[in-house]
């Protein structure tokens, strides 16, 4: 057994233990109340979920195992030279809950190095799709071909015993998390660079190789990178990818079925998808404007003609935050440091000015700050990754981070299938009339 899965055992069984104790002891307490609602408007506010790896606060923001992003940012490794942490150390430090060592990320980057072959039906897969097939979808077609090489599925067809499950999700986590930058890469090239595929380089960075293989060997772009891979990772367990990926799981699909299932959530507009729509409406604005700086009254007139038409401004709300989204200031901050005079990123920095009044307007708007989505597509124009539609499987490529270190958690800890109750509004409307009892006491 590896020294990461050893580790990961050891904290598993320990918080296993103690988990059964809370229970025994606390299980009959009340978290909270339900009200009618929350239930006709997508849960929120309902805690019924644990999740291990990271925790949302509506006005902090995201926190790693307790780390924020600017001590990540201080306190993760970093490549030789670099200032941004490397993703593999927020990975170790989900799935195993301590700060990783130097030694201890090198080490793990060269596990992902080794796990990192993929078979050629993958390949093969994606060439069968037509090359206007949305990356999103030749992504999740490339993650289900891969799922020939689950562990964990053939584990299970032998006989695998419930205590063992761990380990293959464990091997799976790793394998799949090894190979997505190759498969992404392989995408990007085939849809936008004529199909001129660039081999891994073995002595980079997950990242950094990731970034390698797509054609970009700017040093600023690896940076990059590792920045946005590690800001992307995580959001806690509710969100569509990783509450999808969590429940899946329960299902004990095996983590590429599971993976895959969170990345088609993942495509949708109001999650990660948001992330092309941004630059694309930018785009449009800009066009509409005439200009490659607008105003931030022509913004704020283009802002309030999206409104009238009916769309989302994309890049702003958010279900859970309050507040400017610390994943959009640690980008803001990137692009201060490597790009302030860039036309588009000034766009960005501008929009931010003019959109959170007038979203602060409309009263139904719970948050009108921006989200993460609304400054990444500016940093990657910046270097020339122009494609759009490419972005949210950049997203996706972080986020296996987050939802596969949970996964690791989820059968460890013998979560098991999950399955809320749902009712029907007629049982609803007898249950207001005193007619059913519909929760209990
Ligand atoms: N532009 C216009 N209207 C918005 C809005 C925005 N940016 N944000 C919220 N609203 C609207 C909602 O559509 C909803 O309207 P209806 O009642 O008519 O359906 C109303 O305001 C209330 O919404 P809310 O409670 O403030 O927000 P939700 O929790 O329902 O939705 C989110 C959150 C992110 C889906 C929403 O803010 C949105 O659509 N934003 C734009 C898309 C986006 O940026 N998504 C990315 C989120 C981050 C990520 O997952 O990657």
């Amino acid at each position: 057994m590896g020294v990461i899965k050893e580790k990961f055992k050891e904290k598993a069984d320990k918080l296993s233990a103690e988990i059964k104790d809370m229970l025994k002891e606390h299980g009959t307490k009340k978290i909270g109340e339900v009200n009618l609602s929350q239930i006709y408007q997508g849960m929120r506010g309902i805690t019924g979920l644990v999740t291990e790896t990271s925790l949302l606060d509506a006005q902090d923001g995201i926190r790693f195992r307790g780390y924020s992003i600017p001590e990540l940012q201080k306190q993760l490794p970093k490549a030789p030279g670099g200032n941004e942490p490397l993703p593999e150390g927020l990975f170790y430090l989900m799935l195993v809950n301590e700060l990783p060592t130097e030694d201890d990320v090198q080490h793990l980057s060269s596990v992902l190095q080794r796990r990192s072959h993929v078979p050629n039906h993958v390949f093969a897969s994606i060439e069968a799709l037509p090359i206007n097939a949305h990356p999103m979808t030749q992504f999740v077609v490339a993650i289900m071909a891969l799922q020939t090489e689950s562990l964990f599925a053939k584990n299970y067809a032998k006989g695998m015993n419930k205590k063992d499950y761990w380990e293959a999700t464990f091997d799976d986590a790793l394998d799949l998390i090894a190979r997505l930058p190759r498969i992404a890469a392989y995408i990007y090239r085939r849809k936008y660079k004529a199909g001129e595929h660039i081999q891994p380089n073995g002595l980079l960075d997950w990242a950094g190789n990731f970034a390698h293989m797509m054609g970009y060997e700017d040093e600023g772009f690896k940076e990059l990178m590792r920045l946005y891979m590690t800001i992307h990772a995580d959001h806690e367990g509710g969100n569509v990818s990783a509450h999808t990926t969590h429940l899946v799981g329960s299902a004990l699909s095996d983590p590429y079925l599971s993976f895959a299932a969170g990345m088609n959530g993942l495509a949708g507009p109001l999650h990660g998808l948001a992330n092309q729509e941004v630059i694309k409406w930018i785009f449009e604005l800009r066009e509409q404007i005439g200009s490659d700086l607008p105003s931030k009254d022509q913004i704020a007139e283009y802002v309030k003609k999206t409104l009238s038409e009916g769309k989302v401004v994309p890049g702003y709300g958010h279900a859970v935050l309050r507040k400017t989204d610390p994943r959009f200031e640690a980008q803001m901050e990137f692009g201060k440091k490597h790009m302030p005079d860039d036309p588009l990123v000034q766009t960005v920095w501008n929009v931010y000015d003019a959109v959170p009044p007038i979203l602060q307007s409309i009263a139904k708007i719970k948050n009108p700050w921006p989200n993460v989505d609304a400054h990444s597509g500016a940093l990657l124009v910046h270097y020339g990754m122009k494609e759009y539609e490419f972005y949210t499987v950049l997203f996706g490529v972080s986020r296996a981070l987050g939802v596969l270190a949970s996964l690791c958690w989820d059968r460890a800890l013998g979560m098991p299938l999950e399955r809320p109750k749902s009712v029907s509004t007629r049982l609803v409307k007898a249950w207001l009339e005193g007619k059913e009892e519909i929760w209990g006491d």
